[in-house]
């Protein structure tokens, strides 16, 4: 092989043919290693929505068409390399070929795209596709704030829906501009502040599906996910209901403690916990904190060893967010997890 050869010239390491050929294998195999992105969820490719199902369509669309003037057009320059007349083999030469390939041919094949990009749009659109839930997102740095405004519900990093429905989302931000995004759901749609966008999602298949922020929003961007949690309406109608209550009370001395300790610790200046006196609303609510899957945003899963690292030093979990270290000492520590996880 041309390349074996070629690494087999250079000086050095190179000159054991056996090697230089494990080099060429690593080297061929180093040139596939995009295709692992292939693998992880969540990929547009495996729609579990209308919208995103339209959108990969549209795509595979482009893909095709994309493919066949590309085989068409490596085609003719082969023909023209190889063949040693000057004229094609058919009735296309000269000022016609131009004329036909390189102005009415494309010409079509853009109208069409067009007229599909186009259908696709407008099916895609927030009117037509009103569901009789709203949900709030706020986007921060580098959290989600989720508000259910008829349900009186705030949440963070998670959003519940019915499946397969539409659900109507109102998108904003309270910072810097973030964008919104469940690859498997739907397309993006920015958040800005100081202007509401309307969008909506559907899932049609019970399940988890992750989302993330598509505009680089800080130092955290990469860490600010969220998780569409999408179940039959009985299960969500139960989940709405449980999120309507207020904290559970603490009920043990421990978690009692754990109360005092978030309160004198002063969590509760950017933290809320309802029906205690934290009423903060510069971090997440924490109401129901310990039934979210997530914690800090999708940076790891919430677990009582999370959750110890993260109060203790949130910035080992997830440098530079905007939530500082505290020093309470061992037992309060102790206290708190214990009533923060009691926060179902
Ligand atoms: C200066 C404001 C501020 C203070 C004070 C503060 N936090 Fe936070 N907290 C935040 C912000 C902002 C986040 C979101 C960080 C992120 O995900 O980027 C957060 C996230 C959290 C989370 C994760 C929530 C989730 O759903 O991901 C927990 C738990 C938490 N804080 C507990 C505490 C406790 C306990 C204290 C007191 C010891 C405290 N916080 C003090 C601002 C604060
Ligand atoms: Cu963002």
């Amino acid at each position: 092989m041309w390349f074996a050869k070629l690494l087999d010239k250079q000086e050095g390491m190179f000159v054991n043919p056996k090697t230089s050929r494990t080099y060429l294998h690593i080297l061929i195999m180093a040139a596939f290693i995009w295709l692992v992105g292939c693998e992880a969820a969540p990929s547009t490719f495996a729609p579990k929505g209308v919208a995103a199902a339209q959108i990969s369509r549209l795509w595979w669309i482009m893909f095709g068409v994309g493919t066949a003037v590309y085989l068409v057009v490596m085609g003719l320059m082969l023909l023209g390399l190889f063949r040693s007349s000057t004229r094609l083999p058919f009735a296309l030469n000269g000022r016609r070929l131009v004329v036909v390939g390189g102005l009415i041919i494309p010409l079509i094949i853009l109208i069409v795209i067009y007229g599909f990009t186009l259908t696709t749009l407008s099916a895609l659109g927030p009117e037509e596709n009103q569901g009789p839930l709203t949900i709030e997102v706020i986007g921060h740095q580098w959290w989600w704030e989720v508000r259910y405004p008829d349900q009186q519900i705030t949440t963070a990093n998670e959003i519940h829906i019915p499946v397969g429905q539409p659900v109507t989302l109102k998108l904003t931000s309270d910072d810097v501009i973030h964008s919104f995004w469940v690859p498997e759901l739907h397309g993006k749609s920015d958040m800005i502040p100081g202007r509401i966008n309307n969008f909506w999602l559907q899932a049609d298949e019970p399940g988890e599906y992750w989302g993330l922020c598509a505009e680089f929003c800080g130092t955290q961007h990469a860490k600010m996910l969220f998780v569409v949690v999408a179940k039959p309406q009985e299960q969500f109608d139960q989940w709405l209901a449980q999120q309507q209550q207020p904290a559970a009370a603490p009920t043990t001395d421990l978690t009692q403690q754990g109360l005092d300790v978030f309160i004198e610790a002063d969590c509760g200046r950017c933290h809320t916990i309802s029906g205690t006196d934290a009423t903060g609303d510069f971090g997440p609510d924490l109401t129901h904190f310990a039934s979210r899957l997530t914690l800090g945003a999708g940076a790891v899963r919430n677990s009582q060893g999370a959750l110890a690292g993260w109060v203790v030093d949130p910035h080992g979990v997830k440098p530079g967010n905007l939530m500082p270290s505290s020093d309470v000492s061992g037992t309060e520590l102790q206290a708190l997890l214990a009533y923060l996880e009691s926060l179902e």
